[in-house]
């Protein structure tokens, strides 16, 4: 459907609003998090992770990112608690990285990029009867936001590089089973929260983001990996390399952003 869209100099996030008008809106994402602005909520409770029957079905590349796709007709994978009225069911999850290590995180923290980002996309299916429905309400959907920086191996992220290769074209999808991505999450899930927007067209105003303090680590070697995909079709005669696929920060516009500690 629509437009193209993707990161690079012609139809990058600069020129998103010719299309996508909503890209000068006032609850855009991602946003830079400074941490003295954040009023901390003593009422906000912790953010809790239902993925023990966690059902993921495959992994694609979109032509945007890599994305771990989850069987999402009931409520067996769900987030909840913390600025959240319901569970929100897991969709898919997908990163976002740079050329660098220096940059590839869509939020930032005191104007510090991380080199990574991953986003576990979840949607009210409490108040909507499907995704597409849910995308495009105020409350419909919950991503869950954390940071990848560059250090030793992390002990299971080599389990989705280790298929990276199969998914290296555009349109290209694997079977992916069984993966449960509480293993990617940090030991403590400290947060901040804002209300905010899709970070890519068609950017809809319908997020609640929940970004996580505390980064993983991950090493070099496995987000170079990352690197081996390409944004193209493999009928495409040019090839062009997978990465630097963040959109930069939006301005806040007067929002608040919440903070929860331990
Ligand atoms: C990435 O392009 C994902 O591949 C998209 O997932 C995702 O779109 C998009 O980012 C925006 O999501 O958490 N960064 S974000 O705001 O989840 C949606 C798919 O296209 C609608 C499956
Ligand atoms: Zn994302």
């Amino acid at each position: 459907t629509g437009n193209p869209w993707g990161y690079g100099k012609q139809d990058g996030p600069s020129v998103w609003h010719k299309n996508y008008p909503v890209a000068e809106g006032d609850r855009q994402s991602p946003i830079d998090i400074d941490p003295h602005q954040a009023s901390h909520d003593p009422s906000l409770g912790p953010i809790v992770l239902n993925y023990d029957k966690c059902t993921s079905i495959k992994i694609a590349n979109n032509g945007h990112s890599v994305v771990v796709e989850f069987e999402d007709s009931d409520d067996r994978s769900v987030i909840q608690g913390g600025p959240l009225g319901n569970p929100y069911r897991l969709k898919q999850f997908h990163f976002h990285w740079g050329g660098k290590d220096c940059h590839g995180s869509e939020h930032t923290v005191a104007g510090n990029s991380y080199a990574s980002e991953l986003h576990l996309v979840h949607w009210n299916a409490v108040k909507y009867k499907t995704f597409e429905e849910a995308a495009t309400a105020p409350d419909g959907l919950a991503v869950l936001g954390i940071f990848l920086e560059t250090g030793d191996d992390h002990r299971w992220l080599h389990t989705i590089t280790d298929v990276l290769y199969t998914v290296k074209f555009k349109g290209s999808v694997t079977d992916f089973k069984g993966f449960n991505p509480k293993c990617l999450l940090p030991s403590s899930l400290h947060y901040w929260t804002y209300l905010g927007s899709l970070t890519t067209p068609p950017l809809h105003e319908s997020v609640t983001w929940i970004v996580v303090k505390d980064p993983i680590i991950v090493s070099e070697k496995q987000l170079s990996k990352f690197r081996t995909l390409v944004f193209t079709g493999e009928e495409e005669d040019q090839r062009t390399r997978m990465e630097n696929n963040f959109r930069p920060p939006q301005p806040l516009k007067g929002r608040k952003l919440i903070s929860r500690r331990v």
